[in-house]
């Protein structure tokens, strides 16, 4: 078990807890697909009777392998795109499980027309996240990214946003459910790619952030439209209480940039990333910031991201946290997996990226980039410098 500290924990598995239950989903990312397949087989070996689901991003990219999986460890539903219609068919009876995997591909829903998530009091007193250490909940306002890095499958879709009536009635929701917790201080934390776009929208969500009370909150952001727009998008957003911002500041190296194509054919600058750092340090916001090593760098390159980490972490930050404290910048570092669905992945595949190759057939375990200290499942079987100069650097 990986908890929020990034100490692992193992305990014994209580299987009986799954005989109660008629359906079990289980939302699954690549690097997880390992458990939930074991998991899987072992509902189908002790309780045949339950019907399993999986959904998420695993499924979508890599649906092919999860069709094919051996009966004992196949499940009966596979959901690759929405689930909130597949669910419903399921779970009421209209479509039954066979004996053979079914896909269910569900891409008509309009995300404008759903209503705000559930949030039962009991689940969110299991709620283990914060903020400068204010209790904080997670939402979206969207799925999906405008932009296109190479690394990431989101690069090929598109945003669909949800409503503005769904975000409102969802934070109202939460600050209630912060209350009812008796929580002295909420926050919130918009974890979509869609967080600080331009001026009028940061204004739309401080002004919803404020009036539910929030004592502050976090988003994501880009170098390019921190530096555009300035103070026009970060003081709507300092003034209503919030203190950090994420950015995916991805590499010092201007060649690595250019390849990643961050900005649909438009060119980015490293030097966006400085700027960008610096103007939000001034207006009293911290920078969590996202940079990654890739397989084709060579020593200038690791140089080159080695002073923009250092230029970050070091550059003073004009404020201070909610509890007093004087902020700091992070920057968080590793080495790039292409996954399935990604540009770059398909890249790889057809020797576009000179002098890398992936390992063939991989076992989806070793698909992660983020391991304890930076680490990664390293699913190469060449690369530019040696595996042990990347992790070093
Ligand atoms: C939030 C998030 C996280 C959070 C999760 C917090 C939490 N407690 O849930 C944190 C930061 C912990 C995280 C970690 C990681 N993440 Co992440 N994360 C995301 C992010 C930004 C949003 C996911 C989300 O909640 N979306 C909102 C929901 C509503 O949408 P959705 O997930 O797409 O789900 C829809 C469908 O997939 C489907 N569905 C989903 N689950 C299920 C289940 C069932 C039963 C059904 C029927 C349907 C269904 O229905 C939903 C509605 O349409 C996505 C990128 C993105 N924009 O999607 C990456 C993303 C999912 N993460 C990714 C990765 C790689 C990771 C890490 C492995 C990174 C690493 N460390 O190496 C870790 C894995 C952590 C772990 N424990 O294993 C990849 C997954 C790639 C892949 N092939 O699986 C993504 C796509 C980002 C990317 N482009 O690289 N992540
Ligand atoms: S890394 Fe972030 S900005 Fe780039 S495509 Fe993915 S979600 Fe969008």
């Amino acid at each position: 078990m990986r908890t929020g500290d990034r100490t692992g924990q193992d305990a014994v598995f209580d299987h009986a807890i799954l005989a109660d239950y008629n359906i079990v989903g289980m939302s699954v990312m690549s690097p997880q697909a390992s458990d939930a397949y074991l998991l899987n087989q072992l509902i189908n070996e002790l309780y045949p009777q339950i019907t399993t689901v999986i959904g998420g991003s695993h499924p979508r990219y890599y649906q092919d392998q999860v069709k094919t999986l051996p009966e004992s460890v196949a499940f009966d539903f596979i959901v690759p795109q929405d689930g909130w219609g597949p669910m419903h068919q399921i779970a009421s009876g209209q479509i039954c499980k066979t004996k053979k995997s079914i896909v269910l591909s569900d891409n008509s829903l309009k995300l404008t027309e759903l209503p705000a998530p559930s949030r039962p009091l009991a689940l969110m007193e299991r709620y283990n996240f914060d903020i400068a250490g204010v209790p904080a909940y997670h939402t979206i306002t969207a799925l999906g990214c405008p932009f296109t890095c190479n690394f990431c499958e989101s690069g090929r879709e598109n945003v669909r946003k949800f409503s503005e009536a769904m975000i409102d009635r969802d934070l109202s929701v939460m600050a209630d459910a912060h209350q009812n917790l008796a929580h002295q201080k909420k926050a919130v934390m918009f974890f979509d790619d869609v967080g600080l776009m331009n001026p009028k929208q940061v204004a739309g969500l401080a002004g919803l952030v404020h009036q539910y009370n929030y004592t502050t909150w976090r988003a994501f952001t880009h170098a390019y439209l921190v530096v555009r727009f300035k103070e026009r998008l970060l003081t709507p957003f300092a003034e209503t209480g919030g203190r950090r911002i994420g950015m995916g500041l991805e590499t010092g190296s201007q060649r690595s940039l250019d390849l990643i194509n961050k900005r649909n054919g438009k060119r980015q600058l490293v030097e966006e990333h400085y700027q960008a750092v610096k103007i939000a340090n001034d207006l009293g916001v911290a920078v969590d910031a996202f940079t990654m090593i890739y397989p084709w760098e060579d020593e200038q390159d690791l140089r080159d991201t080695t002073a923009m980490v250092e230029q970050i972490a070091q550059n003073p930050v004009n404020g201070i946290d909610e509890n007093g404290r004087p902020m700091k910048n992070h920057v968080d570092s590793t080495i790039m997996t292409p996954f399935q669905g990604t540009q770059f992945f398909d890249m790889i595949l057809l020797g576009k990226l000179p002098g890398v190759e992936m390992v063939p057939e991989i076992d989806p375990g070793t698909l992660y980039y983020k391991g304890n200290h930076g680490g990664s499942g390293w699913p190469y079987q060449k690369t530019r410098l040696p595996k042990e100069q990347y992790e070093e650097a």
